[in-house]
């Protein structure tokens, strides 16, 4: 049993971030997925637009998900990572090298993002009409 974590926030679920999870999953044989919550978004300088039960529920409903739990810091991870007993980290490409301190524990694998899509292209979207 091959075990994945990743980490995000994950607002307005969109194919982009499906994608990731899709890879993510298909690196081993079960997902975990860090979820952020507002306080640690407020860290982030993000403000989600649904709240983290919602956000967690979109995720939950997704087959490449197997658990979520709360991201509350950004020191967190070494921890999650030897708790969860996990295998592979993974994160889009826009954090390219950001978390390999993680790599004597785990395998670190940054994935290519999908371009032309992100929440807040959505949000603005929304906002305009
Ligand atoms: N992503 C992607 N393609 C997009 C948008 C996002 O592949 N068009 C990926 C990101 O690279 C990230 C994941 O989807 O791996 C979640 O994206 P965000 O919710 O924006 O996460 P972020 O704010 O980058 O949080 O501790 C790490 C942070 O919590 C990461």
């Amino acid at each position: 049993m091959k075990r994945v974590i990743t980490y995000g926030t994950f607002d307005t679920l969109h194919y982009g971030h499906i994608r990731l999870l899709q890879r993510a999953r298909a690196l081993g044989d079960y997902l975990i997925v860090a979820l952020s919550t507002d306080e640690f978004n407020a860290l982030k300088d993000k403000t989600a637009f649904h709240s983290w039960e919602e956000r967690k529920a979109h995720l939950e409903a997704l087959r490449y998900v197997d658990l979520v739990i709360p991201e509350n810091t950004w020191e967190q991870k070494r921890e999650d990572v030897q708790l969860y007993k996990v295998d592979i980290f993974t994160m889009g490409d826009d954090w390219h090298g950001k978390f390999d301190f993680l790599s004597d524990l785990c395998e670190v694998v940054y994935m290519p993002r999908t371009e032309g899509i992100s929440s807040t292209m959505i949000r603005d979207k929304m906002r305009t009409g």
